[in-house]
């Protein structure tokens, strides 16, 4: 059974960085690494449906949705699968991660393994904007860098 994956994040500006996924038979999954260049505060991340880069990160699509939600915070009951809340960049632009999230798996019918990890311009609202927006992206605004999340050992 797969329990570790790695995504390597890249885009069109300064931004880039590397995110772990490890899980242990059936716990949460832990998500962990760094994403620098980024203006300090606080920066959506998610993954998104697709594993395709071609058109750059934009061709991910949307977030990762398999029980048809909207929108929420990574601690929601209602939210997107790919919902992991922010990231929060320090004075330097360096976000370290440390994120423990059960609603993601490495296995079976939903496992993130072969789509698309996001990191964007703006902080994401968790659903709470108070728009229709709010309630599919969080308004997060821009992709800043994305990889495809593959198998590692
Ligand atoms: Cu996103
Ligand atoms: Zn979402």
């Amino acid at each position: 059974m797969v329990n570790k994956a790695v995504c390597v994040l890249k885009g069109t500006g300064e931004v880039t960085g590397t995110v772990y996924f490890n899980q242990e038979g059936g716990k949460p999954v832990k998500v962990s690494g760094e994403i620098t260049g980024l203006t300090p505060g606080k920066h959506g991340f998610h993954v998104h449906a697709f594993g395709d880069n071609t058109n750059g990160c934009i061709s991910a699509g949307p977030h990762f949705n398999p029980h048809d939600k909207t929108h929420g915070g990574p601690t929601d009951s209602v939210r997107h699968v790919g919902d992991l809340g922010n990231v929060t960049a320090d004075a330097s632009g360096v976000a370290k991660i440390e994120i423990e999230d059960a609603m993601l798996t490495l296995s079976g019918q939903h496992s993130i393994i072969g789509r698309t990890m996001v990191i964007h311009e703006k902080e994401d609202d968790l659903g709470k904007g108070g728009n229709e927006e709010s309630l599919k992206t969080g308004n997060a605004g821009g992709r800043l860098a994305c990889g495809v999340i593959g198998i590692t050992q």
